[in-house]
C-alpha cells in the first residue's frame, strides 16, 4: 500500500469509528496540497466502495470568521456524501462524532453542469435552488488541530449536512443576516457576505477548484457554499437552528 492510500485509510477509519488521530503533517510536513487532494479521494472512494452515494461537494474556510477560528487561511473543498445528510428537524447521534462543531451556511441546488472558469452569472444560471444549511464539522485530528495539507486530506472536516427549504435563486441573496441559534439563545450572527463577499463566488470557485481534481459540479449536486461564522461546538440534548432572513430555518437535535 503506497503512503496516500494508507492515509486514506486512517483517515477513513477515525471517521467510521469516531476516534481521533495525529496530524498527518507531524509526522510529514511536505505532504503537498496536491497529495492531500488525492488522499481525501481515496478516502472518499473507500466510503463509496462501502454503497455510499456523492451527493455534490462543500466549500470550506470562505468567510474570515472561519479561517480565523481554525488558522488555515486557503480555501478547500471536500466532497459530499448521502451517508452525511441528517433530515431537517430530526436529531443526530454525538457518538458517531469525535468533537463535532456546527456552522450556518447556505446550500446550492445544481440544474445545470459547472466546472472550470466560469463567470458569476454562470454559475448562477446553473443553480436551481438555495436554501438556508448547516454544516457538522467533525475534524479527524486530535483537539480539532490541523495544517491546510491536513484537513484537505480530512475531507475538509466534513461529516454532516442539514438542509432547510429551497427557494427560488431569483433573489438577492449577496447579503443576508444569518443567525444561529442553540437552545433558543443566539450564538452567532453574521451575513451571506461573508462568504467570499458573495456566496456565489464560493460556487465559481467550487467549479474551478472541482475541476482541477478532473472532476464536475453535476446536475442535481448540493454544494454547501462555507461556514458563515465560527463554529460552537456540539453537545447532546441541543436543539440548533439556522435562520437566513429571506430563506427561512433549518434545525437539528443532538442526542
Ligand atoms: C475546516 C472546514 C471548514 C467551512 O465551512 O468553512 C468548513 C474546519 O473548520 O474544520 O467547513
Ligand atoms: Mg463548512
Amino acid at each position: 500500500m503506497d503512503k496516500l492510500e494508507r492515509y486514506a485509510e486512517i483517515l477513513d477509519s477515525a471517521a467510521l469509528h469516531a476516534r481521533a488521530t495525529p496530524q498527518l503533517t507531524h509526522t510529514d510536513p511536505d505532504l503537498s496540497v496536491a497529495d492531500a487532494y488525492r488522499v481525501q479521494q481515496l478516502s472518499v472512494d473507500r466510503r463509496l466502495a462501502r454503497g455510499e452515494r456523492r451527493i455534490g461537494v462543500k466549500m470550506g474556510l470562505t468567510s474570515r470568521a472561519k479561517m480565523l477560528q481554525v488558522g488555515v487561511d486557503e480555501v478547500a473543498w471536500g466532497r459530499l456524501t448521502d451517508a452525511m445528510l441528517i433530515e431537517e428537524g430530526t436529531a443526530m447521534s454525538r457518538a458517531r462524532f469525535v468533537h463535532p462543531r456546527v456552522e450556518p451556511e447556505v446550500a446550492f441546488l445544481m440544474k445545470a453542469p459547472l466546472a472550470g472558469k466560469v463567470t458569476a452569472a454562470a454559475a448562477l444560471a446553473a443553480v436551481e435552488a438555495i436554501a438556508p444549511a448547516m454544516e457538522i464539522i467533525d475534524s479527524r485530528y486530535e483537539n480539532f488541530k490541523f495544517a491546510l495539507s491536513d484537513v484537505i486530506a480530512d475531507n475538509t472536516s466534513s461529516s454532516g449536512l442539514v438542509i432547510g427549504s429551497w427557494n427560488d435563486p431569483a433573489m438577492d441573496f449577496s447579503n443576508l443576516g444569518v443567525y444561529l441559534e442553540i437552545d433558543g439563545e443566539v450564538k452567532q450572527i453574521g451575513s451571506t457576505a461573508a462568504i467570499l463577499g458573495h456566496p456565489l463566488r464560493s460556487l465559481v470557485a467550487a467549479a474551478r477548484l472541482v475541476a482541477e481534481a478532473g472532476e464536475e459540479i453535476s446536475v442535481g449536486d448540493i454544494v454547501m457554499a462555507g461556514g458563515i461564522t465560527a463554529a460552537p461546538n456540539l453537545a447532546p440534548g441541543q436543539t440548533v437552528r439556522t435562520t437566513v432572513q429571506g430563506l427561512g430555518s433549518v434545525m437539528f437535535q443532538v442526542e
